[in-house]
C-alpha cells in the first residue's frame, strides 16, 4: 500500500485529458433491440451459459443503451473530459454486410455523441471491442481474410456518419486478447482452440482490418482532421532474475510475442524478427512445409506499416519472466512453446481478485518508456488501466493502484519526456466482465445489477478520481 507521502504534489500538464472507458457489449444491454444483429458474444453466452462464471450475460448489462443520459451525468459529475466507448458493429451492420445497414443504430450513437459534445466531453470511439456480427463469425470470423474488408465497410459508415463529431478513433481493441483467448485457447468467443496456427492467422486478419480502416479514414475522410490508431494491451515485463542472461533474453521475447506481435507490423513493419525466426525454426522441425506464422507479402508489409496517428495502450499488470531451457527445442506446436518463456508474479506485487491482475506501479513508467523508445509513436493515449475488486463502495486498493500507476505516468511524462496525451481509466462503472460475468468489478462507479434501475453509486475511487481530474494532482495538498 502506497502512503500518500510517497506521491508528490506535482501536477499533470493542463492539456492532459482525464477520462474513463467502457465497451458496448459490456455496458449497453438491449442486445436485440432496434434492429441490432446478433454478435458472436451474444451467440457464445446464449448457446452455453456455463461458459461464463456466473452463467450471466450482457443481455441487459448496465442498460446503458437506455441509460446513456445518466451515464453522461456521471461523466460530468466526475469532471472528465474524455470518454472512450465502443460502437457495436451489429447495431450498424446487423449481418456484417453493408446491405443490412441499420439507421436506428446510427441514430442512437449520433444522439449519444452529440450529447457528449454538448457536455464538453471528447469522444474516443473504438470501432471493435470484440462483438463481431455472428454471421461473419459463421463464415470464419477473424480467420477469414474477407472479414478485414467487411470491417472496412463498417468503418466507412462510422466515419461518414460520426466523423463530423468524432476526432479520436480506435480501430480494434486488444487484438491479442481476441486471438489468444478466442482463437487460441477457447476461453472467449468464438471459442476456438487453435493455438498452433489459428492464433497467428487471427492476428494477420485483425491487422489487415485495422490497416484497411486506417487507409479508408485517411484516403476518404482526411478533411475530418481526426486521429485513428490501434489499441494494444501489454504487461510490463522484467527478468525474474535481473542477473540471468536467459531471463533477460526471455523478457524481450515476452514483449515481442505480445506487444511486438501487433505493434511491430504497425510501427516498424513486419512481424518481430524473433517471432519470424523462432516460429519458422520450430515449424520446420515439426514438419510443416512453411512457417505457422503467415508471411506478409512486401505489399502487405507496406499496407500495414505506418497505420497509426498515436499509440493506444492498455496497461494493467506486470510479469516476471524466466527463460526456459529448451533441450531439443521441443514441445508441441503452440504459441506458448514458440514464445519459450515462463512467467510469474513477484511476491510483493499486490494481488487483485482477478488472477492475472497485480499492482506493480513502476510497470506504468517502464511500459510507457518501452513503447516510447521502441515504436516512437509521437503520442500515447493510455486507453485502459484499472483494478478488479469485490462489489464494495470502499475500495482503497483501487485508489492505491490508480495513485501509484498515475504517479509513475507522471514520472514518465515529466522526467522521461514521454508524451501521454490522455488517460481513460477502466472502467467508468462495473460491467459484464466477459467470461468472469459480474463476479469481478472494475468500475470506479458501482452498479447494482440486482436492481431494475441498475443503480450507479460512486465508489471512494470515483471521488478520488473526481478530485484528481479537477486538480491535475495526485494528493490532497494540491487543493488550494
Ligand atoms: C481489458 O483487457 C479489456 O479490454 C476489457 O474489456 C476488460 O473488461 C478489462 O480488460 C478487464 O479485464 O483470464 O487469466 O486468461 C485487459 C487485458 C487480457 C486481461 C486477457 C485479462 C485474460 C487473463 N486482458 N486477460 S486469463
Amino acid at each position: 500500500c502506497l502512503a500518500a507521502e510517497e506521491i508528490s504534489n506535482r501536477k499533470f500538464p493542463s492539456s492532459f485529458l482525464w477520462g474513463t472507458a467502457t465497451a458496448a457489449y459490456q455496458v449497453e444491454g438491449a442486445w436485440d433491440e432496434d434492429g441490432k444483429g446478433e454478435s458472436m458474444w451474444d451467440h457464445w453466452v446464449h448457446d452455453d451459459p456455463s461458459r461464463v462464471d456466473d452463467q450471466k450475460n450482457g443481455d441487459v448489462a448496465c442498460d446503458s443503451y437506455h441509460k446513456w443520459r445518466e451515464d453522461i451525468e456521471l461523466l460530468k459529475e466526475l469532471g472528465v473530459k474524455l470518454y472512450r466507448f465502443s460502437i457495436s458493429w451489429p447495431r450498424i451492420h446487423p449481418t456484417g454486410y453493408p446491405d443490412s445497414y441499420n439507421q436506428a443504430g446510427v441514430d442512437h450513437y449520433l444522439e449519444f455523441i452529440k450529447a457528449l459534445l454538448e457536455a464538453d466531453i471528447t469522444p474516443l470511439v473504438t470501432l471493435y471491442h470484440w462483438d463481431l456480427p455472428q454471421t461473419l463469425n459463421e463464415q470464419g470470423g477473424w480467420l477469414n481474410d474477407s472479414t478485414a474488408e467487411r470491417f472496412g465497410e463498417y468503418a466507412r459508415v462510422a466515419f461518414e456518419k460520426f466523423g463530423p463529431y468524432v476526432k479520436l478513433w480506435a480501430t480494434i481493441n486488444e487484438p491479442k486478447t481476441t486471438c489468444t483467448l478466442g482463437y487460441g485457447q477457447g476461453q472467449m468467443a468464438p471459442g476456438l482452440s487453435d493455438i498452433a496456427e489459428g492464433i497467428y492467422q487471427c492476428a494477420r486478419v485483425q491487422l489487415l482490418a485495422h490497416a484497411t480502416a486506417y487507409h479508408i479514414y485517411h484516403d476518404e475522410f482526411a478533411s475530418q482532421g481526426g486521429k485513428i490508431s490501434l489499441v494494444i494491451d501489454s504487461t510490463y515485463n522484467e527478468p525474474l532474475d535481473p542477473n540471468s542472461e536467459a531471463d533477460i533474453e526471455a523478457t524481450e521475447w515476452e514483449f515481442e510475442f505480445n506487444l511486438g506481435w501487433y505493434a511491430n507490423p504497425v510501427y516498424v513493419g513486419d512481424w518481430p524478427q524473433v517471432m519470424i525466426e523462432r516460429i519458422g525454426r520450430r515449424s520446420e522441425q515439426e514438419g510443416y512445409s512453411k512457417s505457422r506464422l503467415p508471411a506478409w507479402s512486401a505489399e502487405e508489409v507496406e499496407f500495414v506499416r505506418g497505420t497509426h496517428d498515436y499509440f493506444g495502450l492498455n496497461i494493467y499488470t506486470a510479469l516476471a519472466v524466466q527463460g526456459i531451457d529448451e533441450p531439443g527445442f521441443g514441445g508441441s506446436a503452440s504459441y506458448y512453446n514458440d514464445k519459450g518463456t515462463s512467467t510469474s508474479s513477484r511476491a510483493d506485487w499486490t494481488k487483485s481478485v482477478a488472477s492475472w491482475l497485480v499492482s506493480y506501479p513502476y510497470g506504468m513508467r517502464g511500459l510507457l518508456n518501452y513503447v516510447w523508445n521502441h515504436y516512437t509513436p509521437g503520442e500515447i493515449y493510455v486507453t485502459e488501466n484499472g483494478w478488479a475488486s469485490e462489489a464494495d463502495i470502499s475500495d482503497q486498493l483501487r485508489v492505491d493502484y490508480l495513485q501509484g500507476y498515475l504517479s509513475n505516468m507522471l514520472d514518465a511524462i515529466l522526467e522521461d519526456g514521454v508524451q501521454v496525451s490522455g488517460y481513460t481509466t477502466w472502467s467508468l462503472m462495473d460491467n459484464f466482465e466477459w467470461a468472469r460475468g459480474y463476479t469481478q468489478r472494475f468500475g470506479i462507479i458501482q452498479v447494482d445489477f440486482e436492481s431494475e434501475e441498475r443503480t450507479r453509486t460512486f465508489r471512494d475511487s470515483a471521488t478520488w478520481y473526481q478530485r484528481t481530474a479537477r486538480t491535475y494532482c495526485l494528493v490532497e495538498e494540491c487543493i488550494e
